[in-house]
C-alpha cells in the first residue's frame, strides 16, 4: 500500500517538473551564428538576436573557441566604423535585441582554431538582471560565411 502511494507521489513530481521544463524560455536566443575566418585570422566575430521576457542584460560571455570574449557596439564616427567595448549589453523586456554585422557583437579574440563553415561553436551566456537574478543560457552556433 505505502508503496503504491510513494509511487503516485514520484509520478506526480516527475510529471510536475516535465511541465515546469516545457514553460517558455526566460531568454530565447535565435539567428545566432558565427563569421567563418580568413586564413591567418586570429579574431572572430559571432551574431544572435536575444529575447529576454524580463529586462536584463549580457554580463559575460564563454566559449569553446576563445578565452577572450568581448561584447562590442559598432558605430559610424566621421565615416570611419568605430567599436566599442561594453562592460554589458542592457536588453529590454520582450524586445528582440540584435547582434547583427555592423552593429552590436560578440568579438572572439585569440581563437584557438580557425572557425571553418559547417562546424560549429558553443557559448555559454551569462545574464544579471538588476535584482542580480542570474540566469545562463548555452547555445551552439553555425559557422557560416556569409550572413543568412
Ligand atoms: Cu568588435
Amino acid at each position: 500500500m505505502l508503496n503504491k502511494k510513494l509511487y503516485f507521489v514520484l509520478t506526480m513530481l516527475v510529471s510536475m517538473l516535465l511541465a515546469c521544463s516545457k514553460q517558455a524560455p526566460e531568454i530565447n536566443i535565435t539567428d545566432n551564428w558565427v563569421r567563418a575566418t580568413a586564413e591567418g585570422q586570429d579574431v572572430g566575430a559571432a551574431y544572435m538576436t536575444i529575447t529576454s521576457a524580463s529586462d536584463t542584460s549580457l554580463v559575460k560571455v564563454e566559449s569553446s573557441a576563445s578565452d577572450s570574449i568581448e561584447i562590442h557596439s559598432m558605430s559610424m564616427e566621421n565615416g570611419i566604423m568605430k567599436m566599442r567595448m561594453l562592460e554589458q549589453l542592457d536588453l529590454k523586456a520582450k524586445t528582440p535585441n540584435k547582434l547583427a554585422p555592423g552593429g552590436f557583437h560578440l568579438m572572439l579574440f585569440d581563437l584557438k582554431n580557425p572557425l571553418k563553415a559547417g562546424e560549429t561553436v558553443s557559448f555559454s551566456l551569462h545574464f544579471k538582471n538588476e535584482a542580480g537574478k542570474e540566469t545562463l543560457v548555452t547555445i551552439s552556433s553555425p559557422i557560416l560565411t556569409e550572413q543568412p
